[in-house]
């Protein structure tokens, strides 16, 4: 018989409950952390004697890592088991620099592949579902991720993989697809290839749930996924660091994501002090992992800027959950001394009406000055239409990101599909600035 609930021992736990294991399973971490070279040196150099670890909050005399310390050592030395008992190798979705690569034993795939079947039983998925997963195989975690969980439940996975929009929309009707996992970008993109082949995924498909994930969204992207496709859209959240996703996922009342914190020890800090922040202040996320066996990571700096829900949940699981990211702490850009986000950005340009389904902010220095562009696409029947409508649509956009970004941005009104749409995780900011920094690497 099918139950509520993928692994209920684990989703039930009270928060007394998560603490003391939490606690085991840090200790257990610590000891294994021991057999690597990096973390002796690490552990001694900071002073921090795993054995006299009492509490959770004693794991702050250790200092946080992040890419840097990964990119800074031969990867092999972080391990804690032989290397012949690796048996796969994934890393982080680079677009600059160096990738970070991390290890996973046999037990490492299978705990993470039972992290995501249980989020993914959690929205509904079934056995009897057909899931069609539309991103990308291979180095990336988003494919295998939610490859084997799939699998695990016993759902019908078509590992169609991303791109090839025409070929995704027919293998959906071929195989009267119900669930898709697809980049949010992607997701309203093709929308638009729907609607070019005449046909409304509404009425002419099967669909009931999405998965969105790996790249910041807004709300207003959720809702125009969950309209346009008519299914519940699900917000899921990771890192390859981590596992991949399964860290943090919408539960059915979609108020944040439960980050599972059985296998998850979440801190939000101060980006600038390090210090913690309260329940609903927004800081980075750090996480350190409590069950990974090949490659564990002990107060790992994830640049994503989030704040954790005060008070409970409606469905009952008492892991925390952390909102939509606002985005990295290295997407935020500078515009005549204004620190704005791309999700600002995206925020308003999704509330209003008309607006298409692509955006970009181009970023240029003009006479030494900074110059602000928001190149957006508009919907098609609206391209069509007059130049009236056209002039007041922009104008409208323009008052619109000066109230919630205090500057004001040129605005220019593109026709639909003429932006790079990629399928993979979309780059929304270009910025060719004199002192630009280079794309963040996510
Ligand atoms: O993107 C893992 C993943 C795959 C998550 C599929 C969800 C679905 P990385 O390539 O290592 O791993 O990139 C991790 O992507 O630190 C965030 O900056 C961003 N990110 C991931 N999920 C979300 C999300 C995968 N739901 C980095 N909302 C993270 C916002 C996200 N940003």
């Amino acid at each position: 018989m099918e139950g509520e609930y993928w692994n209920a021992e684990m989703e039930l736990l009270s928060r007394e409950e998560i603490e003391a294991l939490q606690l085991r399973r840090l200790r257990d971490t610590l000891e294994r952390c021991e057999r690597s070279p990096f973390y002796r040196e690490w552990f001694a150099a900071a002073g921090f004697d795993p054995s006299r670890l009492r509490s959770m909050s004693d794991l702050r005399r250790l200092p946080c890592m992040d890419k840097t310390t990964l990119r800074g050592d031969d990867p092999r030395r972080f391990l804690t088991v032989p290397l012949d008992e690796v048996v796969r190798v994934h890393s982080s979705s680079g677009t600059t620099g160096q990738a970070t690569v991390i290890f996973h034993t046999a037990a490492d795939i299978e705990a993470w592949a039972q992290l995501v079947a249980r989020c993914m039983y959690m929205t509904g998925v079934r056995r009897r579902d057909v899931f069609q997963n539309m991103m990308g195989y291979g180095l990336f975690t988003g494919g295998l991720g939610f490859h084997y969980a799939a699998e695990r439940i016993g759902a019908m996975v078509i590992p169609a993989g991303s791109g090839n929009s025409k070929r995704q929309i027919q293998l959906m009707r071929d195989f009267h697809t119900t669930v898709v996992h697809i980049i949010p970008s992607y997701a309203l993109y093709l929308l638009e290839v729907f609607a070019e082949l005449g046909l409304d995924p509404r009425a002419d498909t099967d669909l009931r749930i999405a998965f969105i994930g790996a790249e910041p969204h807004s709300e207003g992207l959720r809702k125009r996924v969950e309209e346009g496709y008519g299914v519940r859209a699900y917000n899921s959240y990771g890192l390859s660091e981590m596992c991949g996703p399964g860290v943090a996922f919408e539960c059915p009342a979609q108020q944040g994501m439960h980050v599972w914190e059985d296998s998850f020890y979440l801190e939000v800090l101060d980006p600038e002090t390090l210090e913690p922040v309260e329940a609903g202040e927004e800081g980075e996320l750090v996480f350190t992992s409590l069950n990974r066996e090949a490659m564990p990571l002990l107060r790992y700096r994830t640049r994503d800027l989030a704040f954790v829900y005060p008070g409970e949940c409606a469905c009952g699981r008492a892991h925390r959950r952390i909102s939509r990211i606002k985005g990295r702490s290295d997407d935020m850009f500078i515009v005549k001394g204004v620190n704005i986000f791309p999700m600002q950005v995206e925020k308003v340009l999704l509330g209003v009406l008309g607006v298409g389904s692509n955006y970009q902010i181009v970023l240029d220095t003009v006479r030494s000055m900074d110059e602000m562009r928001v190149l957006v696409e508009v919907a098609g029947e609206l391209w069509r239409g007059e130049v009236k409508e056209l002039n007041e649509l922009k104008r409208r956009i323009t008052d619109e990101l000066r109230q919630e970004i205090l500057v004001t941005p040129r605005v220019e009104l593109v026709e639909p599909g003429s932006l790079p749409a990629g399928e993979g995780k979309a780059v929304r900011v270009l910025d060719r600035r004199e002192h630009a920094k280079g794309v963040g690497d996510g």
